[in-house]
């Protein structure tokens, strides 16, 4: 599976292409709604204002109502850019952003709405990923979820998967959702902003998919996770908490049942165990900031840079339908070249049954 997204946040679409879909694939242009809303901007006070519809147009690859095989290619027209909102930064770089370095690789860039460096972007693997969460759970029962596991030094002080999606943070505790409301407006009066933690997984992840040394599962999902703008960490299951554990205490002991703990995050070697995979993405504060910072202009002088417009305090806000989306993708990539190389699940021979057992 191949995917690649075009656009910028300010020029007039952006799209993606998703290559290398089995055929036969129900899909239509309303089964993007439910995940796009999921990440869209302008719902609550606590994202940033700007209001796009994310109405997808199916380009091609889909004939009558299923996948052919061929490109899928989903366009997504921008409809609420206000682009004078970047006049004043389009010769300064934000501290923290991409222009600098966009600046310094191109000597060029769309300084409006951070151009291809904008969150905008994401729209379109969240739409790409619409397919794969399909394909995963009709074809092998796969289920992905995730949440916001932190804000700032908030964490979680309970869990209930039911909680999820009844808030805007999808955050786990329907208890703490006002803690977190008065938390976020806060924030937005001071014009400083934070960062998140956000934790996918994925159920129904039959043993096998991934590939032992180049190409492992961990390997590409910590690739897809770091090419979402805003991304600075990837943990698979209990990530860098490793590091002070002892071996019998991390190891996953074997029953004939199941596993007794999933310290691995459902990948073993490379390659899926049977288990919950687990994920867990940090993303940073968001840059772009009211309040007044120190930078350079292109012509190297020190000035003073602030940033108006409409921006979100907390990206990690959104992010949890696209880190989804990225397992998601990967998931079905896997799956694909797994069956490619092996035979479908269940195909081969001779296997102990899955451990699918116990979680952490
Ligand atoms: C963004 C700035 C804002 C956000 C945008 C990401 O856009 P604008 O500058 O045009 O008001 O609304 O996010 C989206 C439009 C989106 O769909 O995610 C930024 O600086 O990254």
């Amino acid at each position: 599976l191949r995917v690649t997204t075009f656009g910028e946040s300010h020029g007039p679409a952006i799209g993606c292409v998703v290559d290398g879909c089995p055929p036969g694939i129900a899909i239509a242009p309303e089964d993007f709604a439910h995940d796009l809303a999921r990440r869209a901007t302008g719902k609550t006070r606590h994202t940033s204002a700007r209001h796009e519809a994310d109405a997808v147009e199916i380009l091609s690859g889909v004939y009558e109502g299923r996948t052919t095989g061929t490109p899928v290619a989903l366009l997504i027209r921008n409809t609420d850019q206000r682009s004078k909102d970047y006049a004043n930064i389009a010769a300064q770089f934000r501290p923290g952003h991409a222009d600098y370095t966009y600046w310094q690789k191109y000597g060029i860039r769309d300084p409006r709405g951070g151009g291809r460096s904008s969150a905008r972007e994401t729209t379109m693997r969240v739409a790409a990923a619409v397919i794969a969460k399909k394909w995963l759970a009709d074809r092998y029962g796969v289920r992905v979820q995730g949440w916001m596991s932190q804000i700032g030094e908030v964490v979680p002080n309970g869990f209930d998967a039911a909680a999820i999606e009844t808030n805007p943070f999808f955050w786990p505790h329907a208890a703490q959702v006002d803690e977190l409301e008065a938390y976020m407006d806060a924030l937005r009066k001071s014009g400083d902003s934070v960062g998140a933690r956000v934790t996918v997984v994925a159920d129904g992840v039959p043993p096998g998919w991934g590939e032992p040394v180049y190409g492992k599962l961990d390997g590409e999902l910590a690739a897809a996770m770091m090419s979402i703008n805003a991304v600075k960490g990837v943990e698979i299951g209990d990530g860098f908490a490793a590091v002070a554990q002892k071996g019998t205490q991390h190891r996953d002991e074997i029953a004939r049942d199941g596993f007794l703990s999933n310290h691995a995050g459902g990948i073993l070697g490379g390659i899926s165990s049977g288990q919950q995979v687990l994920v867990s993405v940090a993303f940073k504060p968001t840059s772009s900031l009211r309040l007044p910072g120190q930078t350079v202009d292109v012509e190297g002088n020190e000035v003073e840079v602030v940033t108006t417009g409409r921006h979100d305090p907390c990206v990690g806000i959104r992010a949890t339908p696209i880190c989804e989306a990225m397992l998601a993708l990967v998931l079905m990539d896997q799956a694909l070249r797994h069956r490619a190389q092996c035979g479908d699940v269940g195909e081969m021979s001779p296997r102990i049954p899955a451990a699918t057992g116990k979680k952490r």
